[in-house]
């Protein structure tokens, strides 16, 4: 079979003959994502928390505007989706933020999906 007449995905045996094997992966395996969520409280300030969401999520002034907001109306939102040890990071960063101005801001990981 000619190469261009191969499923995608696939290759020739190593025999070379016309069987065709699949491969053992396209590419690299994705790893577990997290969702870092923010949870409301009646003392932290909006303004914190968006400034939280833009410098250590790197939201735009608007996303993070938009997620403190629902975190706000709903009690919970999700702040960003994440490898563990980078959730697990922001997560101490910005409570070691807030707690440096004595806000109760929580914060917590679960997985996504
Ligand atoms: N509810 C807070 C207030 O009215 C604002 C707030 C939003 C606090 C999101 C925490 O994760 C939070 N000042």
């Amino acid at each position: 079979m000619a190469d261009d007449k191969k499923p995608p995905g696939t290759r020739r045996d190593k025999e070379g003959g016309t069987g065709l094997v699949l491969e053992e992966r396209t590419r690299t395996k994705k790893p577990p994502m997290y969702k870092v969520l923010l949870h409301n409280d009646d003392y932290t300030t909006r303004e914190f928390v968006v400034w939280v969401l833009q410098t250590v999520f790197h939201k735009s002034e608007g996303d993070a505007i938009a997620v403190m907001s629902h975190v706000h109306n709903n009690g919970v939102g999700v702040a960003g989706i994440f490898t563990f040890e980078v959730a697990e990071t922001k997560v101490g960063k910005t409570m070691a933020l807030a707690k440096e101005q004595q806000y109760p801001l929580q914060l917590s990981i679960e997985p996504s999906e």
